[in-house]
């Protein structure tokens, strides 16, 4: 090697879903470069700026190169590796034997891979023996999660590549900013309408994205079930409902018909906002084609309705027929980095691996047996996020925390942080001393994405493989290492490799058979086809009938790639699901199953193979306007910062982009308070006030101010945001609540 340049390494961005594929060469004076990576299908060599900079955060000049531990006097300071976990397991212990498993919290993020998320999901249930583990993700994308179950069967957020989005003859995005969100994304888009299709973006800002669109309907934050249950109602009358599509491959028509034709289009308009022109025009570019999608992000999913929210969308597209059929469909665009993945895995508070549900007893006994353990040994479902960070001090007194930042990003985060210190203990693992890590008692430095080999689940479902491209600094060592040691120091030695390749033969065995099937593939496959499509069993030698995984019923094997249908063998003893150790079972098989690309085409995933619509109606929003808060406030992100900033605001570069925090309001608004350009304005909701200056834009209602969300302090939107929760997916309510708006003398406070 010495003397050799060094090669390349193909590799994924470590931030968000889209995964884009770029090359990384770690020079010998310790630099990384990031290069083009053209092969990778996604975004063809384009990265964004994010991913551009991203080895900035691998420099040891802004990450945590050694362990941290609370000192005597309250302050943080360097200690040893023995010394941290040691202290961890002797808390965690001790908060176990006093208080029961229950109060030993775990909180996951997105952002980690399958392995990781695979690990810390094990580790809570077989270690630590609780059931109170959940993660970021909930913030996400569960309120689409929830629906694309309820009505598919399935849940997997684009259920084709977005290389059909291009052959598609109209896209209605809701709720997303992917011009700033997943820039390189945007060729789909632009490629779709050069061939003549057309895009209508629902935002009520005119963002990047809707600045593209040939329609962009603003409606009033909050109310795009409405918006949904109108289109549908002019779909009914205008006579274009797809009458055979509806008969032969949905269920639940006639009650969601009725509830849709409650909603009046002048009724929709008073409370949207949006004109009725503009819902005919809507609805006659959906149906003209022969194809269109519908595809939601945070903008509709993040409000306490969520859940019904996307089911309203789904519906639009069952009843016109764009579901389950060539280029057409519903999909949401997940977010993080492993959004996907990190919800399929066991992290999730009602989850076991392979998308298996916690409650069912056929799904315990399988995971059990992977894992070894009594099948009754495994707790039942936990809260979700916002209830066990909302617990922390009372019920749950010790938190272990990977992947996530809630100082910053929990809604109503003043009241998280306080809960947060409440603790009897917080033991963090981060790249960088977050805003959390800040109030931990112990900070675990962990390695980066370019420093260890793991795999991530993209917004397609596509499960990619991160190579190793660099040795990490001294003193820092991966979450695998960290959950080994701790669960070594609590008595389980087996069972928690640190190698990620072995965690993911362990992942693809309890995996088999569930929704999310992965045990068909491989590292090497990873590698060498540039991702694999989930659902992707390992395939047997002699199945003339064969079980499908998802669907639950006998079916003749089709073309993989044409067909919905993955299939694996009717007994449920696979190769791959039986405790044979894997690199065996890879020896044993004779082919392999390609991937599924498309979902649907053929069956949905429910029992009886047909797409489910549902009953929903409008209701207001958790928090409506009055006179004291007269405002709505809506939150979201900008191109150059990434979530709560942790990585992001370490870059120098992006920090100049996008320097703080700022309230987006329309001059009419502006010029109601006063206010001019980059004048400090204080933002005050029910939960509090924070500060940042004016940026005035015509693009946003007048009715509603935006801010992002990425910084903490003075700016901190999420001082503001109501943690209201959708019944089901338990989302909280990020994208509206009720503020009033006032100026602060004198420029210096903003
Ligand atoms: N630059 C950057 N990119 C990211 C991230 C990041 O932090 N920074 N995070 C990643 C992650 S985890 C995620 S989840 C995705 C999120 O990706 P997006 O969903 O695209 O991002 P947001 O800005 O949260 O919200 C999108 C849009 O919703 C609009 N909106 C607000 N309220 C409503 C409403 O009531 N209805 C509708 N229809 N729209 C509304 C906002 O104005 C905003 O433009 O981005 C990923 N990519
Ligand atoms: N107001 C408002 N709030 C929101 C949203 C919104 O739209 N509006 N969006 C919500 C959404 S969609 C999301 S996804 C959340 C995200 O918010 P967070 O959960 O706070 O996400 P990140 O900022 O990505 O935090 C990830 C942390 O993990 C660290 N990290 C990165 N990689 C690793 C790793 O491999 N191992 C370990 N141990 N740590 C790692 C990072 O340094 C960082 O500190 O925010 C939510 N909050
Ligand atoms: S769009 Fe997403 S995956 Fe692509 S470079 Fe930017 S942050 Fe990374
Ligand atoms: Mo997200």
């Amino acid at each position: 090697m010495e003397g050799m340049p060094n090669a390349a390494t193909p590799t994924h961005c470590p931030y968000c879903a889209l995964q884009c594929g770029m090359n990384l060469t770690a020079a010998a004076d310790g630099t990384v470069e990031v290069s083009e990576r053209t092969d990778f299908p996604v975004n063809r060599g384009a990265l964004c700026g994010k991913g551009r900079t991203a080895p900035e955060v691998l420099s040891s000049r802004v990450r945590l190169t050694s362990p941290l531990v609370r000192s005597a006097d309250g302050t943080l300071v360097a200690a040893g590796w023995d010394e941290a976990l040691d202290r961890i397991a002797a808390h965690l212990s001790r908060v176990r034997d006093t208080y029961g498993p229950d109060a030993l919290g775990v909180f996951g993020g997105g952002g980690l891979t399958n392995e990781k998320a695979y690990a810390l999901g094990k580790f809570a249930r077989v270690v630590l023996g609780t059931s109170q583990i959940d993660y970021n993700g909930r913030f996400c994308m569960s309120s689409a999660a929830a629906a694309g179950t309820k009505a598919f069967g399935l849940d997997r957020g684009l259920p084709f590549p977005l290389e059909d989005i291009p052959r598609t003859g109209c896209v209605i995005l809701v709720g997303s900013n992917l011009a700033e969100t997943m820039p390189p994304s945007l060729r789909f888009f632009r490629e779709l309408r050069e061939n003549g299709g057309t895009l209508i973006v629902v935002d009520p800002r005119r963002t990047r994205t809707a600045e593209q669109a040939d329609l962009h309907l603003a409606p009033r934050p909050g109310t795009d079930l409405a918006l949904a249950l109108g289109l549908l109602h002019l779909v009914v009358a205008e006579g274009r409902v797809d009458e055979e599509y509806v008969r032969e491959r949905t269920s639940g028509w006639e009650e969601a018909r009725a509830a849709a034709m409650a909603h009046w289009p002048e009724q929709v308009e008073r409370l949207t906002g949006v004109s009725v022109p503009d819902l005919r025009e809507a609805v006659r570019m959906f149906c003209a084609p022969e194809a269109a999608m519908v595809l939601t992000a945070r903008g509709p999913e993040q409000q306490s309705k969520g859940t019904d929210t996307v089911g309203a969308w789904i519906n639009l597209c069952l009843a016109t027929g764009r579901a389950g059929r060539p280029l057409s469909g519903y999909g949401c665009l997940t977010g993080q980095g492993n959004g996907q993945g990190g919800r399929e895995h066991g992290q999730k508070a009602d989850q076991l691996p392979g998308y298996r549900k916690l409650t069912d007893p056929a799904a315990r006994r399988h995971v059990a047996e992977v894992w070894g353990v009594d099948p009754d040994s495994l707790p039942g479902p936990g809260r979700s996020a916002y209830e066990l960070l909302d617990a922390l001090g009372t019920d749950v007194r010790s938190l272990l925390l990977m992947g996530s930042n809630p100082v910053v990003s929990a809604p109503r985060a003043a009241h998280v942080e306080e809960r947060l210190r409440s603790l009897d203990f917080l033991a963090v693992c981060d790249v960088v001393l977050s805003e959390t890590a800040e109030l931990a008692d112990v900070v675990l430095p962990v390695t980066q994405w370019a420093e260890e080999s793991g795999t991530t689940t993209s917004l397609e479902g596509r499960v990619l493989l991160r190579r190793r491209a660099l040795p990490p600094p001294d003193g820092v060592r991966s979450d695998l290492e960290v959950l080994h040691a701790l669960a070594d120091r609590l008595g389980v030695e087996k069972g928690f490799p640190v190698d990620p390749e072995e965690v993911f033969e362990e992942l693809r065995r309890a995996s088999a058979g569930g929704p999310a099937d992965y045990s068909g593939i491989t590292y090497r496959r990873l590698a060498e086809e540039n991702g694999v499509f989930w659902p992707c069993p390992a395939p047997v030698s002699s199945a003339t009938s064969v079980m499908s995984a998802t669907l639950g019923t006998p079916v003749t094997p089709a073309t993989p790639a044409a067909s919905a249908a993955p299939v694996t063998p009717a007994t449920p003893a696979t190769p791959a699901a039986s405790a044979t150790p894997a690199a065996s079972v890879s020896a044993a098989l004779p082919d392999v199953h390609p991937g599924t690309p498309r979902l649907f085409l053929d069956r949905f995933a429910t029992d009886d193979g047909r797409a489910r619509f549902v009953a929903v109606s409008h209701r207001p929003a958790a928090e409506e306007t009055d006179e004291e808060y007269p405002v709505l406030l809506t939150t979201g992100r900008v191109v150059a910062q990434y979530q709560s900033g942790a990585q992001t605001r370490r870059v120098e570069e992006l920090n100049a982009a996008a320097p703080g925090p700022f309230v987006e309001l329309h001059p009419r608004l502006a010029a109601r308070l006063g206010a001019a350009e980059g004048d400090p304005l204080a933002v005050v909701s029910r939960r509090g006030r924070a500060v940042a200056p004016a940026r005035i834009t015509a693009g946003i209602r007048p009715d509603t101010v935006f801010m992002p969300f990425h910084w903490p302090g003075e700016g901190r939107a999420n001082t503001l945001t109501n943690p209201a929760l959708d019944p089901t997916s338990r989302m909280p309510e990020f994208k509206v609540c009720a503020v009033r708006l006032e100026t602060v003398g004198g420029r210096e406070t903003g």
